[in-house]
């Protein structure tokens, strides 16, 4: 039997046509606007019954022996039992606000992230934390602070386009689909990332540019837009803001000094610049790449000034803004104690600029707890994250959530995180649960994950963990659902779809006919109403009203003071296709053809250390070391090393993130540096 559902393996949320037979999962495959001969093959959901069967897998409940080491198996009702029996002993104790409630990647970010927070807004405590301070939330943030939305790029259609920062061929085979086609079809394709990427060796023009310096070349090329008058004058005087604030700015950013500054060849830049200027329409998919930096905010969205001074935004093509579903808010924030002040509170601007995303900063968690500050978190529970080597500066993460009184862990998998649980409750995959993706309700169209099998053993959806705790928490009232179509089609109740309707519309249901150029009837759904070149609200709470008008920052990556004790720019590595951040290295099938944990280190600089491919060397920085192979490799720069990312869990001596800092942050997003870091590399 062929079934519809959306992939949630990585955060992509591919739809996909699985093989069922005998209530068995026997295979998935992508859905796709190309042919089946050219679709990109993905490795995880060739693996999926790998991964759905892997005898790897929690499939019951777990308590830890009293003061021992060992879990031991439980019913859920002991389970639950015991854990709302603890939400409510540190609700008394120490207040409600002391239960935090920490989400991990995108692999969830469904209609349970509404869940957990409706929950934890009854239960009385702010803090239900997601890790957008690192991801994609962050960068919607700046697309927000500019436009009033996060732009979609049209690639397919485009005829010019630019990747910053990003690699689909990893990470989002569809959006990779895209680009190929758009190539294929005469598009000019404009790579900007510090490695030789296999999309960078099929560009047309390739930057490779100073890791974290993303924000000079953007500033460069607008002060090259204006300067040779090739921005759109219409777009510009009719539908935007700060104009002339922005030329002034930017006139600070002259092409032949950024260029040094950031390794580039200023011609290059300016045949960039006027490319993207000149060929209408053209996107700007931007990504990871320019997420986990120090300085991400003001690049990014220096980056979105690019689409407006083009006129590129919200074109067939170009950069569209999405046509949100309006389903129904379930959150219910507004029940909290007034005056509740998340651990997040340094953030406000972040925290509240959007109605759903709430409380993104996740190293506040690690602050909260070890320090805290603001105040202190007692006990927490983790949902789809492995945040022990995940989040920045691993040893101070792992310290703080072995600190924690009481730690519950809602997982697949016995990570290393889960290993810290006092409680472990065993969750569904995603082909084990029908859900309201989140990412279909940002945009039409609404596609339903569905259920493909049963749940393996005894694993329940997080749907179902989170209602069970509710009602246990005393909200059977808030929490009547006895389903997932249930609770889904309460949400989607205000646009008359129902999960029926969804199922009978596997490749997504539109609720609105797709539109370009909507702010012609609308304006921007920013403070103005207009493209804001000048945010005043930014300049109030004394930010930057136009990116970088302060001056750009002295030390973008960390640990940059020190260049003689550490003179390598340490780069967050790939994201292996075979992979998805710490998860999967248990599954044989996805090592069969080798580990492929590496270092990659420039010709020159593996000579000058004479070290040469296999070799074990040492990575270090003041957080501390980690060791690896070396791989001898020219897609890094001279001066860089590539250190593969998300093998933390595998391996400690492999966790990148003993390297990165999360003392340095982002002051509007708490974004810490997990991308680029100064470091120093020896031989073993
Ligand atoms: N240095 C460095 N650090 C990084 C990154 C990097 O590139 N470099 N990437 C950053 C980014 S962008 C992100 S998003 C974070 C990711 O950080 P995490 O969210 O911690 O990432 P994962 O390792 O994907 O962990 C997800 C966990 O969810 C479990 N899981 C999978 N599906 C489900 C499900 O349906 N329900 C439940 N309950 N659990 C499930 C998996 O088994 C896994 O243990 O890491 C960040 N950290
Ligand atoms: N296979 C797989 N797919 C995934 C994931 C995964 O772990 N594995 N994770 C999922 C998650 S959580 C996320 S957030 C997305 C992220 O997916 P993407 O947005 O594609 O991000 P990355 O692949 O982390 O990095 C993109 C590129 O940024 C480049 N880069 C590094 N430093 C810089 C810099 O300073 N400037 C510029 N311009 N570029 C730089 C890198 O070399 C890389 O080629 O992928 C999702 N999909
Ligand atoms: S890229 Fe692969 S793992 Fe990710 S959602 Fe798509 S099919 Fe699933
Ligand atoms: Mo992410």
């Amino acid at each position: 039997m062929k079934k519809d559902t959306v992939c949630r393996m990585c955060s992509s949320c591919c739809p996909v046509q699985a093989e069922v037979v005998n209530g068995k999962l026997i295979s998935a495959e992508r859905k796709s606007f190309v042919a089946k001969e050219k679709r990109l093959p993905c490795a995880k959901l060739k693996a999926a019954a790998d991964i759905v069967y892997s005898p790897e897998r929690v499939t019951t409940p777990l308590i830890r022996e009293e003061g021992g080491e060992l879990f031991r198996e439980a019913s859920w009702d002991e389970a639950l039992d015991l854990v709302a029996d603890k939400f409510n002993h540190y609700k008394t104790h120490s207040g409600a606000q002391s239960v935090g409630w920490l989400r991990g990647m995108a692999a969830d970010w469904g209609s349970p992230w509404d869940y957990a927070n409706r929950m934890m807004n009854y239960f009385g405590s702010p803090n239900t934390i997601g890790n957008g301070s690192i991801c994609f939330v962050a960068r919607e943030m700046a697309h927000v602070y500019t436009y009033g939305a996060m732009a979609f790029p049209e690639a397919g259609k485009a005829k010019c386009i630019i990747v910053w920062g990003k690699h689909d061929g990893d990470t989002a085979l569809g959006v990779a689909e895209a680009i190929l086609h758009a190539k294929a079809n005469g598009a000019t394709l404009i790579v900007i990332d510090p490695i030789k990427t296999p999309l960078a060796s099929k560009a047309d023009i390739w930057l490779q540019i100073k890791p974290g310096h993303d924000g000079l070349l953007a500033m460069a090329m607008i002060n090259e837009i204006i300067a040779t008058d090739l921005y759109d004058k219409e777009f510009v005087e009719t539908f935007s803001t700060g104009f002339s604030e922005l030329q002034e700015v930017a006139a600070g950013f002259p092409v032949d000094k950024i260029a040094q500054e950031i390794w580039l060849d200023p011609e290059h830049i300016r045949e960039v610049a006027k490319m993207y200027a000149t060929t209408k329409p053209a996107c700007i998919i931007d990504g990871n790449g320019l997420d986990m930096q120090l300085d991400m905010f003001q690049s990014t969205r220096a980056v979105a000034l690019l689409r407006g001074l083009t006129g590129n935004i919200d074109t067939m093509g170009g950069d569209v803004l999405p046509q949100p579903i309006a389903v129904r808010n379930i959150q219910a924030k507004d029940v909290l104690p007034t005056g509740a002040q998340p651990i997040t509170s340094a953030y406000p601007l972040f925290n509240t600029f959007s109605d759903t995303w709430g409380n993104q900063v996740q190293s506040c968690v690690v602050d909260a707890i070890l320090d805290e500050i603001p105040y202190s978190l007692k006990m927490v529970v983790v949902q789809a994250g492995n945040p022990v080597v995940t989040m920045a500066d691993s040893n101070r993460a792992s310290a703080a959530f072995a600190k924690l009184d009481f730690l519950v862990v809602i997982d697949m998998f016995m990570t290393k995180t889960a290993k810290l649980a006092d409680v472990i409750l065993p969750a569904s995959s995603c082909f084990e649960k029908t859900q309201l993706n989140r990412a279909s309700t940002r945009n039409n169209p609404v596609i339903l994950q569905d259920e493909v099998i049963k749940p393996i053993g005894d694993s329940w959806p997080d749907w179902k963990i989170v209602f069970e705790l509710a009602r246990r928490l005393g909200f059977e009232k808030e929490f009547p659902w006895k389903t997932a179509e249930g609770a889904i089609d309460y949400q989607l109740e205000p646009v008359a779809v129902t999960t029926d309707m969804l199922r009978k519309e596997p490749s997504g249901l539109r609720v609105e006919e797709l539109k370009h150029q909507k702010y012609l009837e609308n304006g921007f759904a920013t403070p103005s109403g207009k493209f804001e070149f000048y945010s005043e609200v930014l300049r109030q709470n004394g930010f930057c009203p136009v990116p970088y008008s302060k001056g750009f920052l002295k030390h973008p990556i960390s640990f940059s003071e020190q260049p003689e004790t550490y003179p390598f720019i340490g780069i967050s590595g790939a994201r292996d296709i075979r992979f998805t951040n710490s998860q999967y290295r248990t599954i044989p099938s996805l090592l069969k053809n080798g580990v492929g944990c590496v270092v990659d280190i420039h010709p020159a600089d593996a000579e000058k250390q004479e070290i040469s491919k296999g070799d074990s060397v040492k990575i270090e920085t003041p957080k501390g070391s980690i060791e690896m192979e070396a791989n001898i490799s020219k897609v890094v720069h001279p001066g860089c090393i590539r250190i593969a990312w998300g093998w933390g869990d595998y391996n400690s001596r492999y966790n990148l993130n003993s390297l990165t800092d999360d003392d340095r942050r982002n002051p509007i997003t708490g974004t810490p540096s997990q991308r680029s870091f100064m470091c120093r590399m020896t031989k073993v």
